[in-house]
């Protein structure tokens, strides 16, 4: 089995990408990816991202793709987690119970753990992960990041 995002996938996160090409982001600066890591709701060591980091921008240009981004963070990250791990952290970022995170509860959950993103950088962040375009994401969509499970 693969620890990769299928196909299917991908092509969600293509059209997100398309449609927040739009506005002039399908790629995000490297230098939010650990704001974005951590939103995510991990701890990684300094040295595990700068080689993440060198890994997805080899030549430093400041900037990596949507599409390689979530590629590392499905390979990376979702080696680690159990499908327990999945459902306790959408709980805690779904703090209204209502099954479903919204633009809101991620800039709450950002806010809480200290990291400073932009509002269009969430709604990025929820739209890359919106797959049905509802403008929030449920737990099928949040587990795509983690789909070997
Ligand atoms: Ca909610
Ligand atoms: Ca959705």
């Amino acid at each position: 089995m693969s620890e990769r995002l299928t196909k299917d996938q991908l092509d969600a996160f293509k059209v997100g990408m398309r449609q927040n090409d739009q506005n002039g982001s399908g790629v995000i600066a490297t230098s939010d990816i650990p704001t974005v890591i951590a939103a995510l709701g991990y701890t990684i060591p300094e040295s595990e991202i700068a080689s993440i980091l060198y890994e997805l921008d080899p030549d430093e240009s400041g900037v990596v793709n949507m599409n390689s981004f979530f590629g590392m963070v499905s390979e990376k990250l979702a080696s680690h987690t159990t499908l327990e791990q999945v459902k306790m952290l959408f709980n805690s970022m779904d703090r209204n119970g209502h099954g479903y995170i919204s633009v809101d509860e991620l800039r709450f959950i950002t806010q809480a753990i200290g990291v400073n993103v932009t509002d269009s950088e969430i709604k990025l962040m929820v739209e890359t992960l919106d797959i049905d375009g509802d403008g929030k994401v449920n737990f099928d969509e949040f587990a795509t990041l983690f789909k070997h499970i």
